[in-house]
């Protein structure tokens, strides 16, 4: 019989790569959505009319209950996350809420249902944040630096006390980025790729940029979900660090988005520094070797193609008005 999974954030990024992972192994895929945001449905494309949507709040635990009761699954993915760090400092309690309130509700309806159902929380590199080592692996201590990687964290917690206390086969990918052609634009990839893309068409002229030197452990997020999957197979649930182990600054970034388009990016780039993040001085770089030994996952997109990737879907969806113009200013 076909596995069933149930993923909460199913129309952001992660979503759609796992739905279609997920589809193509035969599952049936559900996501939750609430009432508020069924229309978001459509960011899944071609997927969306392969989907069971179940509509709950997030924070209506009695919902909540209820369609793991009714749908039973066997895997649940808890991708829901408002994950723009920045926007966490904005609204610090709403982030908890959905971050930490989300888990927890599901880990206890799945309790409550007392079913096999596996649990994937996706945890964030962000909840290392201040380290003292690089780079880091499951043993490196957290020290989280901005109210999003605290609510992570807390999830974090609750999933491990969910798995110590009552036996829930539940494990958490400690994720470093991954990005795709569906990463939002106000993340530094796409940003990056979409100004490379405009400027090549005549569109605009300058790009406005934070810290040059920060760095990123970049992956892709095709590759990152492989990772989801495999971890739910394990024998045993156990947290993983997932990432390239490689680390490339922003100025690199830019560099390789405007080298894809044959344009010297120093001569459209200005750095802003109302765009700087205070306390970011840290190396956040993966050691992904327990997810190699245990999982066999390894990244298959290089950071150049991920970047190259990225720069000719946007040069597509200008030329053929996919994206309009005046909206890449
Ligand atoms: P991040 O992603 O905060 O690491 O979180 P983001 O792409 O926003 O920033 C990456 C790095 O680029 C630097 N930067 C800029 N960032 C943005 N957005 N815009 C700029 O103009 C700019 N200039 C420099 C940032 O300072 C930062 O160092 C992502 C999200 O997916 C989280 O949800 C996830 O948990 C973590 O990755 C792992």
């Amino acid at each position: 019989m076909a596995k069933t999974a149930l993923i909460t954030g199913i129309t952001g990024q992660d979503g759609y790569y796992l739905s279609r992972l997920l589809l193509q192994k035969g599952y049936r895929v559900a996501g939750l959505l609430p009432p508020d945001r069924q229309a978001s449905l459509t960011k899944l494309d071609e997927l969306a009319s392969q989907i069971q949507v179940c509509s709950v709040a997030w924070t209506d635990a009695a919902g909540l209950l209820k369609v793991v009761e009714q749908l039973q699954p066997n895997e649940i993915y808890n991708l829901a996350a408002p994950s723009f760090v920045p926007d966490s400092w904005n609204d610090p309690l709403g982030t908890l809420d959905l971050v930490t309130g989300t888990a927890t509700r599901l880990l206890t309806a799945v309790r409550q249902v007392g079913i096999d159902t596996r649990f994937y929380q996706a945890s964030s590199s962000e909840m290392f944040g201040k380290v003292d080592r690089s780079p880091q692996d499951e043993e490196t201590p957290f020290c989280p630096m901005n109210p999003y990687a605290a609510a992570k964290l807390h999830a974090h917690w609750s999933m491990v006390h969910h798995r110590q206390r009552y036996g829930l086969f539940a494990c958490s990918g400690i994720l470093y980025n991954h990005e795709s052609e569906r990463r939002p634009p106000n993340f530094v990839t796409r940003k990056v790729c979409l100004a490379a893309a405009s400027i090549k068409l005549g569109l605009r002229d300058t790009l406005e940029m934070g810290n040059l030197d920060a760095k990123r452990d970049w992956g892709y997020a095709g590759d990152h979900v492989e990772a989801m999957w495999r971890m739910l197979q394990a024998s045993e649930p156990e947290e993983y660090v997932i990432g390239t182990g490689q680390l490339h600054s922003v100025r690199e970034l830019v560099a390789a988005a405007f080298d894809c388009v044959g344009l010297d990016w120093t001569r459209h780039v200005v750095v802003n520094p109302q765009l700087f993040r205070p306390d970011e001085h840290f190396q956040l770089v993966a050691n992904p070797t327990k997810a190699k030994q245990n999982l066999g996952w390894e990244p298959q997109v290089s950071f150049e193609a991920l970047i190259e990737k990225m720069v000719l879907k946007d040069l597509e969806r200008l030329q053929s008005g996919a994206i309009k113009p005046s909206t890449v200013q």
